[in-house]
């Protein structure tokens, strides 16, 4: 627990946080799912899935007792509703990169398991939702969306959401307001943006849950770099999904989330005004194909 400016941050218990990462994701995705995928399909990746698992036991000669404990954290990943967040760090970044290998645009990055839909809409240059004398570095953030053409796209929405200089998400943390460090940006007429918000803290992993649990028993770090969500809409264009990341940060180059690209890294400057830092970003859609 810290304190710091007034604010109280509690760490959430893993399967507070991890419930309802779970029952968000099923409400989000519940018209999709059952039914979509077709069943060659699901043939051809189950057993593919399948094999892989039994090729690992038959190939490191796996005990009983290392299949039981295997087991039991699979049953916990699902009692503290964990799944998302062990898919969101260990998965999706594959997914994320068959998805976008196509685009000519902005690099993207991974959702993760603490995106909400529909965050309060902002001017362009407006300043996201956060508590009085919210704690952090004050950030400047500004920028462009085009197009790989590079005309400007002044339809473009930018959505943004981030942890709080405690490492900690509305909505996913007790005693933060609803829709702290989240907000939805309507670019201006030139498809500009200039977004105040304050610098996130590094992100830990609960360690009291099953993820952490793996993590601690395996020997790694539970950490992610600091970073922004992304979610930029223009109509006529893919959605570009991304995460932004700053210099320096000890977690950049071993993100548990395996998240960090090269052209995700921002570089912020000393504010014009003395206060807190500006950074410059700007992002490039591919049109819908
Ligand atoms: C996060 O904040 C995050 O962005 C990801 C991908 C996984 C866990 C926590
Ligand atoms: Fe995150």
């Amino acid at each position: 627990m810290t304190e710091q400016d007034g604010y109280l941050s509690e760490a959430p218990a893993a399967a507070t946080s991890g419930g309802l990462a779970s029952e968000r994701f099923r409400e989000r995705v519940a018209s999709s799912q059952g039914g979509v995928v077709d069943v060659e399909r699901v043939n051809h990746l189950a057993s593919r899935a399948v094999k892989a698992l039994n090729d690992i036991v038959l190939e490191e000669a796996v005990s009983y007792d290392e299949y039981n404990a295997f087991k039991a954290w699979l049953i916990k990943v699902g009692e503290d509703g964990e799944w998302p967040l062990f898919l969101d760090v260990w998965l999706e970044h594959s997914v994320e990169d068959v998805a976008t290998a196509h685009r000519d645009g902005s690099k993207g990055s991974i959702e993760g398991p603490y995106y909400i839909e529909d965050s309060p809409e902002l001017e362009w240059d407006g300043t996201i939702p956060m508590r009085e004398d919210e704690p952090g570095t004050p950030l400047s953030f500004s920028g462009q969306v085009r197009a790989v053409d590079g005309t400007p796209l002044k339809d473009a929405r930018v959505e943004l959401w981030h942890a709080d200089n405690d490492g900690f998400y509305s909505q996913f943390a007790p005693g933060i307001p609803e829709w702290n460090l989240r907000g939805t940006w309507a670019v201006n007429d030139d498809g500009r943006f200039d977004i105040h918000t304050i610098r996130p803290a590094p992100y830990q992993i609960p360690t009291d849950g099953a993820c952490g649990q793996l993590i601690a028993a395996a020997g790694w770090h539970a950490w992610r770099p600091a970073h922004l969500h992304f979610k930029v809409h223009a109509p006529g264009y893919e959605l570009l999904t991304a995460q932004l990341y700053f210099p320096g940060d000890p977690h950049n180059e071993d993100d548990i989330a395996s998240a960090v690209k090269p052209e995700l890294m921002l570089d912020p400057k000393p504010a014009a005004d003395g206060k807190g830092e500006d950074v410059v970003y700007d992002f490039v859609l591919d049109p819908e194909a």
